[in-house]
């Protein structure tokens, strides 16, 4: 127990000796963007507990965008719209928050084509994925038998498949109530194979892998040579259901799980997938209809390696690894045991040629171990403490970050030499290099994402500002160029040329195609209908009016719901809309957009609208009324801009 108390304060991360250190003579000069120029990349970052996904440009680390994506955010509406609940929806009802760990860019051929970024729910399993041209939330799926998804997502060359890992084993959805000791007979550790439309992005479960129940933390699929394969770090292989801080380090080898997905695809095409009942939501929000839908899906394909031989085996790797990280080349995958005093590489040249010969070391719960020589190429001997994720910087080298030693280190691939090591401020979690998880990075940076702060900051309060860091990897040495502060708790990132991006931005959404349903698509479309106990205002917004302005006949018991449509037709002109006593949230509204805001009115009386975003000079004149009468009123229902909409009403009534 000593032994581990002693082990436990070390992990808790040291402070560099030279803390604060000096930065190089140019370092401004390298991550300084003049005013109206533009950054060379962007860095889409993990937002961790926030749900979210930012946006920031580098090198000057300037924040660009939040995308809210697993929690709802008032700043835009997400979630609080009608139009975006549903993408909140799961089988357990709305779960507006989640914890998003990791970002996976879409790739072709193994490089970057910036198309989408992939994102992870480690509470409630999902995997979202967001347009890189709208910078907007456009799926979400659930993921049955999964609990805690944290080795997620990641992706293979072609973005044919987004894989997710459960962290916890769980007994599957069907058999869920077992005791909690029965882990090992009843536990498993599910991993998705999501396929993904080539063209729209569209996932969908293609299978689930049953493997006995571990931890699958992180993962990497093969590339090059071994495209076809992915790789999975695991913890746990104790099978431990209590006290893992002890009950799950007890071994000095856990697993990195290889598994043959291309062999695992023609099992399925044999017919050896089974269908199995499981619950999870498919959420999809549409362009043209400016509008989410939610769909309950009922069944899953599973996949049982013990019944597929040739799809899964386990390579043994020291010690509770984390990261598990593939190289451009495809050939070297690297495995970081938090408690391990080495980074093993492994090659899959060598670990396909062990599989030929059967070089096993037994079997775990009939999963065949190939001996861990028989797929080690080498050992990194020494190269700090706690090892965590590993980039590669395209030039045959790799950078590995460490929590506990608080340093990134660059090691030689081919040599396993350690080249250059440099402290961080303090603990670094994961670190991101442009293209790092590619085939061909991009280099040129390393950025750093901190778990400690502490001093580099000014104070604010017991929670302190949340830190990355960038370095130049330009040269020999690795050199810091910057801290800068990031929004929720960022985990990892992927950074991308700006070229790749920039050029695809969305301006508008044409009026013409809005497809909404209740779209005012010009001020003459503009009405309010009243449907029973529910109102339905067709309101319309342009510089600086909405149309209509001044609504009369709501009364109690009515539910309103304000279906804005934003008229304009230029960039970055969206109007806001909100009103007094609303229990959500505004709304924002794109150019050529609808989007609604649902309104239970409870008093009577005469109640503000007005827009939220400084969209002119005359922004603050943009406004209205609505009027509130008790239920049971015979107040008309009458509305209107620029008129008076009682006597336009009274006109009318005269006429007939
Ligand atoms: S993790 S600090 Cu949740 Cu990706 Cu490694
Ligand atoms: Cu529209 Cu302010």
């Amino acid at each position: 127990m000593a032994a581990v108390a002693a082990l436990g304060l070390n992990l808790v991360g040291c402070k560099p000796k030279d803390a604060g250190s000096a930065v190089s003579g140019d370092a401004a000069e390298k991550v300084y963007v003049a005013p109206g120029k533009h950054d060379e990349f962007y860095n889409i970052v993990s937002g961790g507990f926030n749900g979210q996904m930012s946006v920031y440009g580098i090198p000057s680390g300037r924040l660009l965008k939040i995308v809210p994506v697993f929690s709802v955010f008032p700043e835009n509406g997400w979630g609080y719209s009608e139009e975006s609940k549903p993408m909140l929806n799961t089988s357990h009802g709305e779960v507006p928050w989640d914890d998003l760990h990791h970002i996976a860019l879409s790739t072709t051929n193994g490089e970057h084509d910036g198309r989408w970024a992939f994102g992870n729910a480690n509470n409630t399993p999902r995997v979202a994925r967001v347009s890189l041209s709208s910078f907007r939330t456009e799926e979400i799926l659930e993921l049955p038998n999964s609990a805690g998804n944290h080795s997620s997502p990641f992706i293979t060359e072609n973005t044919e498949y987004v894989i997710a890992g459960t962290r916890f084993s769980v007994p599957t959805d069907n058999n869920a109530d077992v005791p909690i000791s029965t882990f090992k007979q009843n536990f498993k550790g599910y991993i998705s194979f999501i396929n993904v439309d080539k063209n729209t992005g569209r996932m969908g479960i293609a299978f689930q892998l049953k493997t006995p129940g571990v931890s699958f933390d992180l993962a990497r699929a093969g590339k090059g040579k071994s495209h076809g394969w992915f790789f999975f770090s695991t913890y746990n292989t104790e099978q431990a259901n209590t006290l893992l801080e002890v009950n799950a380090s007890q071994k000095d080898k856990d697993f990195i799980l290889a598994v043959n997905w291309k062999k695992a695809e023609e099992y399925l095409k044999q017919g050896k997938g089974r269908k199995e009942p499981a619950k999870y939501a498919h959420n999809l929000y549409d362009e043209k209809t400016h509008t989410a839908t939610s769909t309950i899906m009922n069944e899953v394909i599973t996949l049982d390696p013990k019944e597929c031989p040739g799809i899964v085996y386990f390579i043994p790797c020291p010690k509770s690894p984390h990261g598990c990280d593939v190289d451009p080349t495809g050939e070297y995958i690297v495995g970081s045991g938090k408690l391990a005093a080495v980074i093993p590489v492994f090659s899959f040249d060598k670990l396909q040629k062990a599989i030929a010969d059967k070089t096993f070391d037994g079997d775990f719960d009939g999963i065949p171990v190939v001996k861990y020589e028989a797929a080690l190429y080498g050992e990194v001997q020494k190269p700090g403490l706690g090892p965590l994720h590993t980039e590669f910087d395209g030039q045959g080298n790799a950078i590995t970050s460490f929590f506990v030693s608080s340093e990134l280190v660059k090691w030689n691939i081919k040599d396993l030499k350690v080249l250059d090591r440099v402290p961080t401020y303090y603990s670094v979690g994961h670190l991101s290099i442009p293209g790092g998880p590619t085939k061909k990075p991009h280099g040129k940076y390393v950025i750093a994402y901190n778990k400690i702060t502490k001093d580099r900051y000014l104070p604010t309060g017991p929670e302190l500002a949340q830190s990355a860091q960038l370095y130049d990897i330009s040269g020999d040495k690795m050199k810091l160029l910057l801290d800068f502060p990031t929004v929720g708790e960022p985990h990892y990132a992927e950074a991308i040329p700006a070229a790749l991006i920039a050029k695809n931005s969305t301006k508008i959404y044409k009026i013409e195609e809005n497809g909404h349903k209740y779209a005012a698509k010009g001020e003459k479309e503009a009405k309010v209908v009243r449907e029973g106990n529910k109102v339905h205002v067709y309101i319309t917004s342009i510089r600086s009016h909405f149309t209509p302005d001044n609504i009369e006949g709501v009364k109690l018991g009515d539910e309103v719901y304000f279906h804005v449509t934003n008229l304009e037709q230029d960039w970055d002109v969206p109007h806001g809309f909100a009103v007094k006593g609303g229990d959500n949230a505004e709304i924002l509204i794109m150019p050529g957009e609808t989007q609604t805001l649902r309104w239970k009115p409870n008093r009577v009386g005469v109640v503000p609208i007005y827009c939220t975003d400084f969209c002119s000079a005359l922004h603050q004149e943009m406004q209205g009324y609505v009027r509130v009468s008790p239920a049971g009123s015979n107040v008309q229902l009458t509305w209107g801009t620029g008129k008076n909409p009682v006597a336009e009403a009274e006109k009318k009534v005269a006429k007939k």
